[in-house]
């Protein structure tokens, strides 16, 4: 099936796309040069005339979180304060948050581009659009919004939570599409049951969910549950917020929008950029961006960039559902371990609800203990054998030991936006 495309940007020649990102490169790299100090110093000796093609971008410097907060508040800014008209922060686990400026042009583009990922979801200015990520602060309320709005598709702002509110609306209104994190589908989804809605039978058909790493068995749980197609949608503040990368309705990864944001994969060990296909941390460089461009920007988010045409006929680079933050990853006496790779071990089992936490400890013996707290519908006197089994299979798949405690429906609490997956009581 061949949707519609937003732009005609989408669907060119990887010549005219390399073309138009390396003169767009150059182009954000003379803007930067002389408007930010910080790049003025970094980029000494990097004449923006002199790039060349792609392979160029390593001749460059990364930009890394740090650099952000040593810059606090609008240090990394490129435009005076008197163009800047939208401020973003994202809250850090400690301290002060990343804050991010758009312009006015920033604002358009950032649009288009939510606009973009709706399209690629499929979604219309027939739709009835709610939109329960957070508004504020956090990026994903208004840039979807925004985006919903241009596409000509009847917005509702829920924002996140109230739920019992949010199931009355896409009921009342026939709610055909739901933006939000996918561990807050969940919840809607148990605030449908409770209220006696069935979500399946309703006029809801797609989900546009991201802002936290979910798994494939996650996918399927929600698909199930709401009875509609769940799409994944990327993205983060630094680089503009929600609609960095989107799935289409094929659900072959998520086409990134690179005419603005050129990906690359690089091993986080070396810092050398990684062949296509190759998992490793995304790295990306916005090269149309006003008020934050940032150049080489690590995102510590680890996937692959994916090869190949995709039945949409989209011709932009794909990336692949994001396995976790390499600052989220577990080492659980020495096995290297995602969340969503535990989440997809829990889920395969298929006897257990898609509510988890993982809670680390250090032992007195200074050994490092997971606990996984997982829920189960089932007859609490079945408890023991699925605790047994579930630990026997994180074993199998991946080599971690640790221990299982099953909780009863709705003993894990609940999250109105990113879902807390880990408790980790060795940094208290
Ligand atoms: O989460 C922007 C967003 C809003 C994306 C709504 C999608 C939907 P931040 O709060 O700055 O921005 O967090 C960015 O969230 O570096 C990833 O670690 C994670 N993340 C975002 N989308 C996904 C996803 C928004 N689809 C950080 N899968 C990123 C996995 C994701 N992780």
């Amino acid at each position: 099936m061949q949707s519609a495309v937003w732009d005609p940007v989408e669907t060119i020649s990887r010549e005219d796309m390399e073309r138009l990102q390396v003169e767009r490169l150059r182009e954000r790299l003379g803007l930067v040069k002389s408007h930010v100090p910080f790049y003025r110093e970094r980029l000494v000796g990097v004449e923006p005339g002199s790039i060349q093609s792609l392979a160029d971008l390593t001749r460059l410097p990364f930009t890394s979180k740090q650099d952000l907060r040593d810059n606090y508040p609008f240090g990394l800014f490129a435009v005076a304060m008197a163009d800047v008209v939208r401020i973003h922060a994202s809250s850090g686990t400690t301290g002060k948050p990343t804050v991010v400026g758009y312009t006015a042009n920033d604002i358009e583009m950032w649009a288009g581009l939510t606009a973009r990922a709706l399209t690629l979801a499929g979604v219309t200015k027939d739709d009835i659009v709610q939109n329960a990520y957070g508004y504020g602060l956090f990026t994903g309320g208004l840039g979807l919004h925004y985006g919903a709005e241009k596409l000509g598709a009847a917005v509702v702002p829920t924002s996140s939570g109230n739920t019992a509110r949010q199931v009355m609306l896409l009921q009342d209104f026939g709610t055909t599409v739901l933006c939000a994190t996918p561990s807050y589908a969940l919840v809607l989804a148990e605030g449908a049951a409770e209220a006696g809605f069935d979500l399946k039978s309703g006029p809801l058909r797609v989900g546009i969910f991201g802002a936290e790493p979910w798994s494939e068995q996650m996918r399927a749980e929600i698909e199930s549950r709401l009875g509609i197609a769940a799409l994944d949608i990327y993205g983060l503040s630094e680089v503009i917020g929600p609609a960095v990368a989107m799935e289409c309705v094929h659900k072959t990864g998520m086409h990134i929008a690179e005419d603005h944001f050129i990906p690359e994969i690089i091993d986080p060990d070396t810092l050398e950029p990684l062949p296509l296909g190759e998992s490793g941390e995304l790295v990306f460089t916005c090269v149309t961006k006003e008020a934050l461009p940032l150049i080489r920007y690590r995102t510590h988010d680890l996937a692959r960039l994916l090869p190949g045409g995709c039945p949409c006929g989209r011709t932009t680079v794909r990336m692949e559902k994001v396995l976790g933050r390499n600052d989220d990853m577990l080492i659980i006496r020495g096995i290297n371990v995602f969340p969503s790779q535990i989440e997809a071990v829990l889920l395969d089992l298929g006897q257990v609800e898609p509510h988890y936490q993982l809670v680390v400890e250090r032992g007195a013996d200074h050994t490092d203990g997971l606990e996984v707290r997982v829920e189960s519908a089932s007859d609490p006197s079945q408890h023991g054998e699925l605790e047994r089994s579930l630990k026997s299979n994180l074993r199998d798949s991946l080599g971690i030991g640790c221990t299982v405690r099953i909780l009863g429906p709705g003993e894990i609490a609940r999250s109105e936006g990113k879902a807390v997956r880990v408790i980790d009581n060795r940094r208290i």
